[in-house]
């Protein structure tokens, strides 16, 4: 038998008594086992009467629930919470426990689960929902559509939904899609996926099949047509925190726990919500939900920040790195504060470029390995006390692991830290931070040179000559303005991260899971989560052919992004890697600037063709009253330095000294 499984069992008698009763507790749907083994998917078991089925008894096993694991194993009956006392309480006890719970100030009320649901993400700040509707989960969308509890973004397709969720939690702080049963979410998971690897809390919400269809053993449509509804849930469990079919004994609780696990621990979540019980009451709690973390351990939150105040203020050179993780739990505050308190610097890594505001006095610039500006790799890597702030080695945030951190890093995650031999549990990262900036003395005489990465110096004077990578980012650079959110997909237009950015400004990438196309769905999240922010979209043809659908959702909402898009072909970016001239990298031309009145034949969006710097110029000059679409006409061949150097790089991680980069000619490689 493998752990994740467990046999089920009759338990004959109408209640639960004694403990040895029970030698294994199964985990059942409904009236009858549904089988001589099932995957645990929900901490709820239920223990009852095969010939007095109405009595089966629903039992929350809190431990599994808390634990977050989705894996069964065999549980000992005095491990169960509601067995302890050796009795299973009866439902008139169980009535006035309520009667006493509503004395002590705990009310609950009665509300249908779909309600519930939506009133539970509306209190944990989430505005907006999108998705894919489908006969599984048109009531959850009906009663939300009669309720008015989140505004509804339908997109073109379920991949999309989960980047605009994914860009809109980036911004909101939270995030949610819903979907059909099996169709949906396995179209979405690639998202998902992406917002796993990036940490980002969103909450994929897969209307599904009916718990009638799984207690009569019908078969359905969307699922293998074998008899089985656990596979999907499965897979979702691969790149998900938590997971959890509702049933209307575990949705009050496991709704909560679903949620708060997303925004604890910045990871996103997966829920079947069954077609048939999103209309039946249940009792909830009356109270909102209060996204909060769990404060810190007392003791442990002490001795972590002296341990770590200690070291910081002893240091010759101390300094911060940055990944993305302090975006996510929101320290950029903290973490400026404890900055300026030590007169020390902070770098970032490319997925947290922004972070730290690039204006900011002690900001060090983009810490990459030896692709890094000197300066940068200096404060890093030699610095005598390095605070690493949730920082994940990567070849891209290790230059190609060209570099390391120091041996001594003392490493702050977003719930535990590590210093030398000690690891801190239960410490929370904003207040380390601010128990770290509380316990330091206020330096005055360190001497940090600010990092701004270089204006290029203009290398086109000519405005008509031809428009080159290199005269487009230092023009697009002059268009920057404070509070602009800027968003990037994978390919030249990786070149962004040369930008300075003036203060405010917001970036997103998708740089650990690195998916082409994940940006035009971002775009639709971030524009709808912050529509009063200016929104850039940098993207290459290849990555826009992926997902180009959904410029005709922002066009419907009226949304008035600004999409920079690079025709050049194909994939230049991997033209770096090889296969410069290859087939495999070539794409169809489109007529890029034209979509906009495809996709919206009465649009007011504005689109321009541009082939030189003074065409760009033009474009430019646009006032931001409504979409403005510039697609920009450049040469296959021709790719910012650094992206050239950085596909040069890859190939040799990715192929080895034998991979067939070598043969002559193979990769695009920066001009001599
Ligand atoms: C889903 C997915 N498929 C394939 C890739 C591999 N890939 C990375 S960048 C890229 C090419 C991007 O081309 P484009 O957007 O045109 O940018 P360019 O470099 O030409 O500016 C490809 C195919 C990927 N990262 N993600
Ligand atoms: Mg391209």
């Amino acid at each position: 038998m493998t752990t994740d499984r467990i046999p089920v069992v009759f338990i004959h008698g109408l209640w639960l008594h004694a403990t040895s009763w029970v030698p294994w507790v199964g985990l059942f749907r409904g009236r009858r086992p549904v089988a001589s083994s099932v995957r645990y998917q929900e901490p709820v078991c239920a223990v009852g009467s095969p010939g007095n089925p109405g009595e089966w008894l629903p039992l929350t096993v809190r431990g599994w629930a808390a634990g977050g694991s989705h894996l069964a194993r065999r549980v000992l009956p005095t491990e169960l919470p509601g067995l302890r006392g050796g009795r299973v309480t009866s439902l008139a006890e169980r009535a006035s426990d309520r009667t006493q719970q509503a004395a002590r100030g705990t009310d609950t009320l009665m509300m249908t689960i779909g309600d519930f649901l939506l009133r539970r993400l509306q209190e944990a700040g989430v505005g907006h929902l999108f998705g894919v509707p489908g006969d599984f989960n048109l009531a959850l969308l009906q009663q939300n559509e009669d309720a008015g509890y989140l505004k509804w973004i339908g997109t073109c397709n379920e991949l999309n939904a989960a980047y605009a969720a994914d860009g809109y939690a980036r911004l909101n702080g939270i995030g949610a899609l819903t979907v059909t049963q099996a169709v949906g979410p396995l179209i979405a998971i690639n998202g998902i996926a992406g917002s796993f690897a990036d940490h980002v809390p969103v909450i994929l919400i897969a209307g599904s099949i009916p718990l009638r269809s799984i207690d009569r053993g019908l078969g359905m449509h969307h699922t293998t047509g074998d008899g089985t509804w656990d596979r999907f849930i499965g897979a979702l469990g691969q790149v998900t925190a938590a997971q959890a079919r509702l049933t209307p004994y575990n949705a009050a609780t496991e709704i909560d726990r679903l949620i708060l696990t997303a925004w604890r621990e910045k990871l996103p979540v997966y829920m079947e919500v069954p077609s048939d019980i999103a209309y039946l009451d249940i009792e909830v709690p009356a109270a909102p939900l209060m996204l909060v973390q769990p404060p810190s351990d007392p003791e442990r939150l002490r001795s972590c920040a002296t341990a770590i105040a200690s070291r910081l203020s002893q240091a010759k050179a101390p300094a911060i790195l940055v990944d993305e993780d302090a975006e996510r739990y929101g320290a950029a505050t903290e973490i400026m504060g404890l900055a300026e308190k030590l007169q020390l610097p902070v770098a970032v890594t490319a997925p947290a470029k922004a972070a730290i505001d690039e204006t900011f006095a002690y900001y060090a610039g983009i810490y990459n390995g030896k692709a890094s500006a000197p300066q940068t790799v200096e404060a890093i890597e030699a610095s005598d006390c390095l605070l690493a702030i949730g920082y994940r080695p990567i070849d891209d945030t290790t230059g190609g692991f060209t570099g390391s951190l120091p041996a001594n890093t003392i490493r702050a995650r977003g719930h535990s830290v590590d210093i030398g031999e000690d690891n801190y549990q239960a410490v929370t990262l904003k207040e380390v931070l601010q128990a770290v900036t509380d316990a330091v003395p206020q330096v005055s005489s360190r001497a940090v040179q600010h990092f701004a990465p270089p204006m290029p110096a203009r290398t086109q004077a000519d405005g008509s000559a031809k428009l080159t990578q290199a005269a487009y980012w230092e023009t697009l650079q002059g268009y920057l303005r404070p509070a602009d959110v800027l968003i990037t997909d994978n390919g030249t237009s990786y070149a962004i991260f040369g930008f300075r950015l003036p203060p405010k400004c917001t970036v997103l990438a998708s740089i650990m899971w690195g998916g082409i196309g994940y940006s035009v769905g971002a775009l639709l999240g971030t524009l709808t989560a912050a529509p009063q922010r200016r929104h850039l979209l940098f993207i290459g043809d290849g990555s826009f052919q992926e997902s180009a659908q959904e410029l005709s959702t922002m066009l419907r909402h009226d949304l008035k992004p600004v999409i920079f898009l690079i025709n050049n072909g194909g994939y230049t970016i991997e033209r770096g890697y090889m296969g410069k001239t290859a087939d495999y990298n070539d794409i169809a031309r489109w007529a890029y600037a034209e979509l906009p009145k495809v996709f919206r034949p009465d649009t007011t969006a504005r689109s321009f063709v541009v082939k030189t710097v003074a065409d760009l110029e033009k474009a430019l000059a646009a006032p931001n009253d409504t979409l403005i679409f510039i697609e920009a006409v450049m040469d296959p061949y021709d790719a910012p330095a650094p992206v050239i150097h950085s596909s040069n790089d890859g190939a040799e991680l990715d192929y080895g000294p034998r991979g067939p980069q070598h043969r002559g000619n193979a990769q695009l490689k920066p001009a001599p």
